[in-house]
């Protein structure tokens, strides 16, 4: 795929600010950028110019490669006792009987159902409930890892694991320690929101802080484990509080190395105490893209989660920096569904999803979590391939 101009059209483009100039040459050295030209960039940077700039990063790190990963998700409860008020789940506390609240006997038997699927990773995130306690999880994930060792658990977030260490009353480097011991892999990037007080506090407050979640993920990284990090953007924060938290991610990045993967996730308003609030536009969910490309110099992969922007979207977000595509298989995952995305019953099979990256003329790259090779598409003809309308062969020109 091709933005509208390429690097050296935009570095030589003297009608662009001085600003403007000084980022793409910036990104064209592979140089970082400062918080107050990321700032300026959500202000002032136009689709084109930030596509532009976002593709060259992306193609110089991949090339045409695009990556996905099969799993399926778990949620041991849709009942929380938080009431963040972008969530969809959070209303059901109060209606607990309409909810679930699974035993670990029906969790193994969740996961017993995937034993002949070629999955790769069990990825498992809920609400906060007592019950779910740390003897609770270490034991479910000794319990995973006894049934089936090479299945990768990418589970919870430091909004659970906050929750737990505390009452079980160990630090959060005891915690973490305790949690890999028993089988976790790594930690997926759920529970960030918008660090930034003014706005936490106000959408997701009594959950740990943004200060908390980075000590948990710093806690994580030092034990030499990886996890990737979210943004929910498009709702009552500014431009501001996304350079925030975007500048707060880079630099625990620079400390520990230990992020894989950047998702940015587009606030949906429906069946939540938020929905009078207008969702972001598509060409403000790839400004906001390609800005999380330039920004996250030290990040290796953007990914986008299509069950949240549709189809469509998600094939647009790969010439705006985004390198891998989430969601295969079936999954199951409720709490999007229940907050408006696009997909009412998101899932895509394998050939699918290998048509919709080759329809804008990328390369399909399955992979594990940790982003070893599974399989290169690249060669390999499905049956009755499903090659999408509009499918281009284009060269990677900034390789
Ligand atoms: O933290 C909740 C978000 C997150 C809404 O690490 C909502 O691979 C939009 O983090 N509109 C959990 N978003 C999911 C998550 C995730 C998803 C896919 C892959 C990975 C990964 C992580 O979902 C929550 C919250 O930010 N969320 N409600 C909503 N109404
Ligand atoms: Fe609970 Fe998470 Fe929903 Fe907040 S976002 S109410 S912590 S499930």
């Amino acid at each position: 795929m091709e933005s509208s101009k390429n690097i050296n059209q935009i570095v030589a483009d003297k009608t662009l600010d001085a600003t403007l100039q000084t980022v793409a040459k910036k990104v064209m050295a592979g140089e970082r950028i400062t918080e107050a030209e990321g700032l300026y960039l959500f202000e002032h940077g136009d689709l084109g110019y930030l596509g532009s700039l976002a593709n060259f990063i992306r193609e110089r790190k991949h090339g045409n490669r695009t990556y996905f990963n099969r799993n399926f998700h778990l949620e041991p409860t849709n009942v929380c006792l938080y009431t963040c008020s972008f969530c969809s789940y959070s209303r059901l506390i109060k209606k607990r009987s309409e909810g679930w609240e699974y035993t670990m006997e029906e969790m193994m038997d969740l996961i017993k159902k995937y034993d002949d699927e070629p999955v790769t990773e069990v990825h498992i995130v809920g609400g906060v409930l007592p019950q779910y306690d740390l003897k609770f999880y270490t034991d479910l994930f000794k319990s995973i890892k006894a049934h089936r060792p090479d299945l990768h658990v990418k589970a919870l977030t430091p909004v659970e694991y906050h929750y737990i260490f505390k009452k079980a009353k160990v630090t959060y480097e005891e915690g973490m320690k305790l949690m890999k011991e028993a089988g976790l892999d790594s930690m997926p990037g759920g529970g960030a929101e918008i660090f930034h007080p003014e706005i936490r506090d106000e959408i997701a407050g009594g959950k740990c802080s943004g200060e908390e979640w980075l000590a948990i993920h710093r806690a994580w990284h030092n034990l030499g484990m990886r996890s990737n990090a979210t943004m929910l953007y498009g709702h009552i924060e500014q431009f501001k509080h996304r350079i925030h938290h975007l500048e707060a991610l880079r630099s625990l990045q620079e400390e520990t190395g230990g992020f894989q993967t950047f998702i940015p996730l587009k606030f949906r308003n429906k069946g939540n105490q938020m929905s009078h609030v207008a969702e972001s536009t598509i060409i403000e969910d790839l400004r906001n893209y390609a800005i999380s490309r330039i920004y996250l110099d030290n990040f290796d992969h953007i990914k986008a989660y299509w069950p949240m922007i549709g189809r469509d979207t998600a094939q647009l977000s790969l010439a705006f920096g985004v390198d891998d595509i989430d969601g295969t298989i079936d999954d199951t995952t409720k709490i999007y569904t229940m907050a408006g995305s696009e997909e009412q019953s998101p899932s895509m099979n394998t050939q699918e999803l290998v048509s919709l990256i080759r329809g804008v003329g990328r390369e399909a790259i399955e992979r594990d979590t940790l982003y070893n090779v599974v399989k290169d598409y690249k060669d390999h003809v499905f049956a009755e391939d499903t090659i999408y309308k509009g499918y281009v062969s284009l060269p990677v020109v900034n390789k």
